[in-house]
């Protein structure tokens, strides 16, 4: 098939999700179509079977804020026309379903239909979405798509509570590359950056506020006082960071703590980690988390939205309620000094992310691109 990919290019779940998608697709024989305002973060251009087309926006005196999702919508059409997709999947619906609707509505003039397929991610429904000035505009758009998909149960169940969408929602998970993500040898690193053999424990997120990172260091505060000889490694870079850097000199612990920045080669980072910390303050499915997991590290997360349907309980990990950075400390101390515990952790958690097989739920959703086609060409 052509496909026409839509996401935001930034280091966030969705452009992740849509970019390891386009790659996945494209070997497997299709032609990809990226479109974004920017380079997705982990898309390489010369990958075959991938064109990435940035949306240019020209400025004009009149605009203060440039159309972006009218720019966004031309381009659709320029490349239904010029590419001959069969397809739009757009990821976010804020504003690419709108584009895509835009895009199809023109097409349809010309007799041509193209079925467009939404993928919500997670704010685009519980945060920005859902606003007033925006939630009129996104609903229709959702409802309007020729076929919905959302990343967990969780955003699905959340999407009906919030908006009034009579289209069926199809869950497909994010997924996950078990041979990129697994545990490997890096001991070099390991060294380097803990000459004691001191305990890992990693957080990566783009450092926005929902990500409670200040929360990361108070529970990394508490597990190196209950006497855990512990580093904590802060991969990703976002609005918090200045905060998470005046915390760490505040409780006097900068020696345990290294900022990474932004990283392509998450994994490697992985390989050595012993705990993953995730207490996000609202996450529809926590790819971060399921990475980790990937990497067989028990994962310590808040019990809200989706992660509950990824970290099992006890098995994978540890669930605390939110903002409880007792109950998340003290579980870390469990896990990071009971060896046998958290072999079993680990092996549990590389186990439930191979229910993620990328080869799995890619082919999930090329079964939907058909269904949704099929669909499409008998209503026209
Ligand atoms: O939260 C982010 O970092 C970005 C955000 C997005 O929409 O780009 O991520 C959402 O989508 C990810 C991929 O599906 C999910 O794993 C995240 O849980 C979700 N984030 C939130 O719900 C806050």
């Amino acid at each position: 098939m052509n496909i026409g990919i839509v996401c935001y290019p930034t280091f966030g779940g969705s452009g992740v999700v849509a970019t390891e998608l386009a790659k996945t697709l494209a070997k497997k024989g299709h032609n990809i179509h990226m479109m974004s305002y920017a380079k997705p973060a982990r898309l390489d251009t010369l990958e075959t079977g991938i064109t990435y087309h940035e949306v240019s926006i020209n400025s004009y005196p009149l605009f203060e804020y440039p159309p972006y999702d009218l720019a966004l919508a031309t381009q659709m059409v320029n490349l239904i026309e010029y590419q001959d997709l069969d397809l739009l999947h757009v990821h976010y619906a804020l504003p690419h379903a709108t584009s895509a609707y835009l895009a199809k509505q023109i097409m349809a003039e010309k007799a041509r239909h193209v079925p467009v397929v939404t993928t919500l991610h997670g704010t685009d429904i519980t945060l920005v979405g859902s606003d007033p000035s925006y939630k009129h505009v996104v609903e229709f758009s959702i409802d309007k798509s020729d076929g919905v998909t959302a990343v967990s149960e969780y955003l699905k169940r959340e999407t009906y509570d919030r908006f009034n969408i009579k289209q069926d929602i199809k869950v497909i998970p994010n997924f996950i590359d078990l041979d990129r993500f697994k545990k490997s040898n890096k001991s070099h690193f390991k060294k380097a950056i803990c000459p004691n053999d001191e305990k890992v424990i990693v957080h990566v997120s783009n450092f926005r506020k929902v990500k409670r990172v200040p929360e990361v260091i108070t529970v990394f505060a508490k597990i190196l006082e209950s006497g855990i000889d512990s580093k904590l490694l802060l991969v990703g870079d976002g609005p918090d960071r200045q905060k998470a850097e005046q915390q760490c000199r505040d409780l006097g612990i900068c020696e345990h703590v290294r900022f990474l920045g932004k990283l392509e080669q998450v994994e490697d980072v992985l390989s050595i980690a012993d705990l993953f910390l995730i207490p996000s303050g609202s996450e529809t499915f926590g790819l971060a988390a399921l990475e980790a997991m990937s990497c067989s590290v028990p994962v310590i997360s808040s019990n809200i939205g989706g992660l509950p349907e990824v970290n099992v309980h006890g098995e994978t990990g540890y669930l605390c309620d939110l903002d409880d950075v007792n109950c998340m400390a003290e579980y870390g101390v469990k896990i990071l000094s009971d060896t046998k515990l958290h072999s079993k952790m680990a092996a549990n958690a590389r186990k439930q992310a191979e229910r993620y097989n990328q080869d799995i739920v890619v082919e999930e959703y090329e079964r939907f691109y058909e269904d949704v086609s099929a669909k499409l060409l008998h209503s026209v």
